[in-house]
């Protein structure tokens, strides 16, 4: 079935650049990479810029990654959307990210909060709209905050949504409420949104709370949104190792828990592309140092513990993490000796988001599974190629039209958990703090990278390699699934999940051995298969 054989990477790059007119070409051919990753290079990837119009991108807005991604799973905080109900409609639950109301059973996610704008207030302006509308969540719900969150229609007729937000603020006296200018157009994919949720939740939440849970080893588990539950078996293996989480951005997250942050000793940083922002905001103002982990895949998730329980130092703790993963290890083992004999060898592509398409590929190699081609929709340079290889690199395109804010140390709030010299020795005994390898040196040589993949490069790559799964959204799932290839959302987990963690290991084992070895496929055919006149192209007179 896999045709792979008879194509090099450089053969199929050239066959995917092949339809595009000479410029398309040459902007696309930047972005598609065969991988030659050496043990001292890595090569570089074009990434975050505009996607050329005229291209079906698998990209989404400045709005969505703020509104959606970093703000969407905090469940005591009002979100208003300032904006058309569709924008509203589009952000509300859709991400599928879990929450547990927790005792005091303050939820707001299952609402849609907008100011629901219509002909006129784009004529006459929002601001009296969106004033009643905080004025009218507060009255009904007494939050501890309330967002408010711009979209496009919001930017192109200026109304002053930090004013507005500024203004009810003190005349609400007991509710935080803030604004995001996110407008959708603002940056070229939801990336921008993500560095303005960043930036506003750290100048207005974090830090603002001065106590903070109990725990002898606290962290902030940065990077991680609930997908499925994953946060909350993340928050299980934790707690079984005797590690406090201190605050989560922004999965199943409260207002107390971004108030409480710069209590915590270290950052863990799970999607980098997402939150890297607040992890070195934290760092330079609480002096709270920041490492990479990774809980999708077993050997991750150990290896990530393990990496906790280096920087703590406390034998008693790396004792009890080590009991911990022996454990859980175990009925992980046991799934995958079950699997494998169905999986092994298999081909995969992912193509997601900032994290994932790296992130997944743990996953599938523990399945014996090789991935052949992946790339990001948004991510940067940084998340390609590793942060070593480019530590500096922190302009942009996308931020052109983004405020850095300024942050300076809090010399009393700063306390570093370790002294400057432990520091030093726990660097110079080869402890990576903010060291990860990108997607590209995690990638075998040859393999295809390709960033923000559009549909027409999808179902290229789909009918050359005829991978045993492809991994993507769900603007993506039907048109793959329609060629006969299994598609597995890793965005949603097709209503699956968790899949982080041990646990979540195992279900994905399972999951992935139902798809790839399921019969149904191969009953499919493609339009052009079953009926070749359909296959006859166009021809101009
Ligand atoms: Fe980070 Fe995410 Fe991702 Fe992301 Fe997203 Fe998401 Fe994703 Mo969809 S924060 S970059 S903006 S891991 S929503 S939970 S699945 S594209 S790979
Ligand atoms: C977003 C959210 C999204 C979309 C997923 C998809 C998510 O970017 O607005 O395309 O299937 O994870 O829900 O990434």
């Amino acid at each position: 079935k896999n045709t792979a054989a008879a194509w090099t990477a450089s053969a199929v790059k050239e066959e995917l650049l092949k339809k595009y007119p000479p410029k398309v070409a040459r902007k696309r051919a930047a972005s598609i990479l065969v991988n030659e990753a050496l043990e001292n290079s890595t090569p570089e990837i074009q990434a975050n810029v505009r996607t050329i119009p005229g291209v079906i991108t698998m990209r989404g807005c400045t709005y969505a990654g703020c509104k959606g991604v970093i703000m969407g799973p905090t469940r005591d905080i009002v979100n208003i959307v300032h904006g058309p109900i569709g924008c509203s409609f589009y952000a509300w639950l859709t991400r599928r990210n879990q929450t547990d109301p927790g005792p005091d059973g303050q939820n707001y996610m299952p609402y849609a909060f907008s100011t629901d704008m219509q002909d006129s207030d784009i004529i006459f302006g929002g601001e009296k709209k969106l004033k009643a509308a905080i004025q009218e969540a507060y009255d009904l719900f007494h939050p501890k905050g309330i967002c408010v969150f711009a979209t496009c229609p919001v930017g192109l007729i200026g109304d002053d949504i930090h004013a507005v937000s500024r203004e009810m603020k003190e005349k609400l006296g007991d509710c935080n409420v803030f604004a995001f200018s996110c407008e959708g157009y603002k940056g070229v994919s939801q990336s921008a949104g993500h560095h303005i949720a960043n930036n506003q939740v750290f100048r207005h939440l974090v830090g603002t709370e001065d106590r903070a849970k109990e725990g002898e080893y606290k962290i902030n588990l940065l990077g991680e949104y609930n997908i499925g539950g994953d946060g909350f078996e993340i928050d299980r293996v934790l707690k079984r190792c005797g590690i406090t989480n201190i605050a989560t951005f922004s999965g199943n997250s409260s207002y107390d828990q971004f108030a409480t942050a710069h209590k915590a000793d270290l950052s863990c940083v799970m999607c980098h592309r997402s939150i890297n922002y607040v992890a070195d905001m934290l760092e330079t103002k609480y002096g709270i140092p920041w490492i990479k982990v990774n809980f999708i895949g077993a050997e991750a998730t150990a290896k990530s513990l393990r990496k906790i329980g280096q920087y703590f130092g406390d034998k008693a703790l790396q004792d009890r993490i080590e009991a911990v993963i022996a454990e859980e290890m175990a009925p992980v083992k046991a799934a995958q000796a079950e699997v494998r004999p169905r999986t092994q060898g298999k081909t995969a592509m992912l193509f997601v988001g900032g994290s994932r398409a790296h992130h997944y590929q743990e996953l599938f190699a523990e399945l014996g599974m090789k991935t052949i081609a992946a790339g990001y929709e948004f991510a940067h340079r940084d998340d390609y190629e590793g942060r070593q290889v480019i530590p500096n690199l922190k302009v942009d395109a996308d931020s052109r039209n983004i405020e850095e804010i300024e942050v300076s140390a809090d010399p009393v709030a700063y306390k570093p958990r370790k002294s400057a010299g432990e520091m030093q020795g726990l660097e110079e005994s080869g402890f990576a703090f903010k060291d990860y390898d990108g997607m590209i040196p995690d990638m075998d040589k040859g393999s295809l990278v390709i960033d923000d993949l559009n549909q027409y490069e999808a179902e290229k790559l789909v009918e050359i390699f005829k991978p045993d799964i492809f991994c993507a959204g769900i603007k993506e799932k039907y048109s793959i699934q329609k060629l006969g290839i299994p598609m597995k959302q890793l965005h949603s987990y097709d209503y699956g999940g968790p899949y982080a963690g041990f646990k979540g290991a195992a279900n994905f084992y399972r999951e992935i051995d139902r798809m790839v070895n399921s019969r149904v496929w191969s009953y499919m055919k493609a339009p052009w298969q079953e009926n070749p006149e359909l296959s006859a192209t166009y021809v101009w007179e």
